[in-house]
């Protein structure tokens, strides 16, 4: 008797520790074990060789005995179902199905691309309303209504109220900057803006531009060169060459229009630059004294200097883009082009 529950006290040990990674260990353990010739059976055929008045407890430590059995048994079953689940058909480290990501829309990238050359020389961002009034569109701008320069730039009024118009240039914005704001002031307003135009490869009835304005004491002619000189160079690359026109816009004067040498012949001459060796890309010139008064500015304490661009031209000069209306179609086969453009 001794020696069987010597016997047992060892089993239990070993059962404790057992252990089964997958079914055929864990059948094996059943057969060593539970089987009609395992461990269990064996033990319990000992019973007939005890002394009758040990029966009782015997009978009692061998019961516990197959529990503890059976326990493992069930046991070592469960963690390998467990495992088998955690490896089935739902594996949780495969990657995810691809979500298809879009590309930046070539007019976004020539934005975000101004908007961080202007930066670096301290203009600040400024955005305004779209749908505008007459003051902040053309009057303040010195349009006034019966200017012939109006013409050129007719746009969209809306029905219900014909005071309101769709802004035909980011200068409103400008407008509404130097109406909260005293000078030094140093903004760049990109934007949408309207025209009344027929839809053409060349003219569409919107496009987006981006102005800019430096008001401040002692601003001149040559802070502009040296400004605009400083973008297309970081647009375009250190060797592009400018050049100014003289021009006429209401707003400004003097004004004048920049040409950059031609990026496609390099100045030798092509069709982009029509065999001139220039392209233009923006207009200019000295905030018009009327403009700085129209806010309350003095124009003999403070000057300044703008300047407007199209975006889609500088769009059209660094992605030769030849169609004004390929902006607004969305054709993927046209926005997919832009997908590893900076
Ligand atoms: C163009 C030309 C220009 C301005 C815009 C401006 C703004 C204020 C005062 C004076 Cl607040 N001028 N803007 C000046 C010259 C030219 O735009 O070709 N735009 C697409």
């Amino acid at each position: 008797m001794e020696e069987i529950l010597e016997q047992i006290a060892t089993l239990k040990n070993e059962i404790s520790a057992a252990t089964a990674t997958n079914k055929d260990e864990i059948e094996a353990f059943r057969i060593k074990y539970l089987g009609t010739k395992g461990i269990v059976k064996a033990l319990m055929g000992e019973m007939k060789n005890v002394p009758n008045e040990q029966k009782r407890a015997f009978g009692q430590t061998m019961n516990e005995f197959k529990l503890l059995v059976e326990d493992k048994y069930n046991s070592l079953k469960e963690s390998e179902e467990d495992l088998e689940n955690a490896a089935g058909d739902e594996d949780l480290f495969l990657p995810g199905q691809q979500i298809p990501v879009g590309t930046r829309h070539p007019i976004s990238l020539v934005r975000n691309r101004i908007i961080s050359i202007f930066r670096k020389l301290g203009f600040a961002v400024a955005e305004g309303p779209e749908i505008e009034d007459d003051w902040h569109n053309f009057t303040a701008m010195n349009l006034p209504e019966d200017h012939p320069a109006r013409d050129m730039q007719d746009t969209f009024y809306i029905h219900q109220n014909p005071s309101w118009l769709l802004r035909t240039h980011t200068s409103s914005t400008q407008a509404r900057t130097m109406e909260k704001q005293k000078p030094p002031i140093r903004i760049i307003c990109p934007g949408r803006v309207y025209r009344n135009e027929t839809i053409s490869a060349r003219a569409h009835c919107f496009f987006h531009q981006v102005e800019g304005l430096y008001v401040a004491e002692n601003v001149s002619f040559a802070d502009l060169k040296q400004t605009l000189y400083f973008f297309v160079k970081e647009m375009f690359g250190p060797d592009v060459k400018i050049r100014f026109r003289p021009s006429y816009f209401p707003f400004t004067e003097p004004s004048a229009e920049m040409d950059i040498s031609c990026l496609i012949c390099g100045g030798e001459g092509c069709n982009v630059c029509k065999h001139t060796g220039w392209v233009e890309i923006l207009g200019s010139g000295m905030v018009h004294p009327n403009v700085l008064e129209n806010f309350g500015i003095d124009s003999k304490k403070y000057t300044g200097f703008a300047f407007g661009m199209g975006m889609e031209r500088i769009c059209q000069l660094k992605y030769r883009v030849n169609d004004l209306r390929l902006y607004s179609q969305n054709d993927l086969r046209f926005l997919k082009e832009f997908s590893g453009a900076l």
